[in-house]
């Protein structure tokens, strides 16, 4: 019997290294039979609450969960401001309570991805400040942001060392740094550094993580944004540094633009990214997923079955994230999953109930 693809890069990477096989051959079944669905800080805030303000220290709510009984299988996290040494991370995240939410969503059989949003290290400005296009080969060895960017990495290991399940047994990620590097928004992205330079930033940063602080239960994911499959293939380190490719792929509402227009083009624009993403994908040997995605304010109330379900259907992916609730006030808006009461949230739960996506049973 012919091999599958997904089994074949499973083989590889048992054989070849001491990645976490376990959950690279969950992604690789789910992605041959139902994707997993996954939401960004899913337990540690939602519309109109936050964990930290004491009553779900226990890491028990969630949104998702208040809509339709299940919580995601996917719990997103980010790193930006570990690098910094402070205690809350650039959405106001406690990463104590964030390693918290980590362990009891492990516990719980749920998987766990993470990305980082790091400040530039060149000017002190944010992850976005794109103004410096010297500072990922100042952070390369012989540059003078080299130390520094060092010891950022440690506090990012350090941090993903504590993720320990009950038996002191590290827990395995996927882990998704320097990504949407194909967009020029972030100082590792396009218009700021060659190819030569991002790949170089990411074997030196594999090597420091795996083969100097011998982090091994990673599922290192490189996803790139939509925009462009050129500057992707470029763009990549090399398939003994890459474990899982994505893509970030978002929904919007264009000016003058109908919802029904903005969801149509959606379902198209998806469709081809995902085609170019699974041809790569297939060709590197690796499960492939559409790592965050959403629609803003989901003003459209059968997203879930008529849109984000068209735009995947078929497409072998073995996992959608989508982005944040906000629980701030003055980000009403700024939300990507449905909560009770909000125009989705029916569609929602008819999605799940259909078996069109993998929860957390
Ligand atoms: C962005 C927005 C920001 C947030 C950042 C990192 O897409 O949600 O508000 O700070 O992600 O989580």
């Amino acid at each position: 019997m012919k091999p599958t693809a997904f089994a074949l890069a499973l083989i590889l990477m048992t054989a070849c290294t001491t990645k976490p096989a376990g959950l690279v051959e969950r992604l690789s079944n789910a992605a041959e039979t139902t994707p997993f669905y996954g939401h960004q800080d899913d337990l540690m805030y939602g519309h109109g609450w936050n964990s930290a303000d004491g009553l779900d220290k226990l890491m028990e709510r969630s949104d998702v969960k208040d809509v339709c009984g299940k919580y995601p299988a996917i719990l997103g996290l980010d790193l930006g401001y570990i690098e910094l040494g402070r205690s809350c991370n650039l959405d106001g995240n406690d990463f104590a309570l964030m390693a918290e939410a980590a362990r009891q969503h492990h516990a719980r059989g749920g998987i766990i991805t993470l990305s980082w949003h790091p400040d530039n290290p060149a000017t002190g400005g944010s992850a976005w400040d794109n103004s410096d296009n010297s500072v990922v080969r100042r952070i390369l060895p012989g540059g003078d942001l080299h130390d520094k960017f060092r010891v950022w990495t440690d506090r990012v290991c350090d941090w993903i060392e504590s993720l320990k399940d009950e038996n002191g047994k590290q827990i395995p990620v996927i882990w998704r740094p320097f990504h949407e590097h194909t967009g020029g928004w972030f100082w590792w992205g396009a218009t700021c550094c060659t190819p030569q330079e991002y790949n170089a930033l990411w074997h030196m940063f594999y090597n420091q993580v795996v083969n100097e602080r011998g982090l091994k239960e990673l599922v290192w994911a490189i996803s790139p944004s939509s925009s462009n499959r050129e500057l992707f293939a470029e763009r990549y380190p090399g398939d003994e540094y890459v474990d899982l490719v994505g893509v970030d792929h978002y929904a919007y509402l264009a000016p003058g633009q109908s919802q029904k227009e903005a969801d149509e083009a959606f379902v198209c624009s998806t469709r081809e990214v995902l085609t170019w993403l699974k041809e790569f994908a297939l060709l590197h040997g690796k499960p492939y997923a559409l790592t965050e995605t959403g629609l803003e304010g989901l003003n459209s109330a059968q997203w879930w079955t008529g849109v984000l379900q068209e735009a995947i259907e078929g497409s072998g992916i073995c996992y959608v994230l989508t982005w944040r609730n906000s629980s701030r006030e003055d980000q009403r808006n700024h939300f990507y999953a449905p909560f009770p009461g909000q125009d989705s949230a029916e569609d929602f739960c008819k999605w799940v109930n259909e078996g069109k996506i993998k929860m957390l049973d």
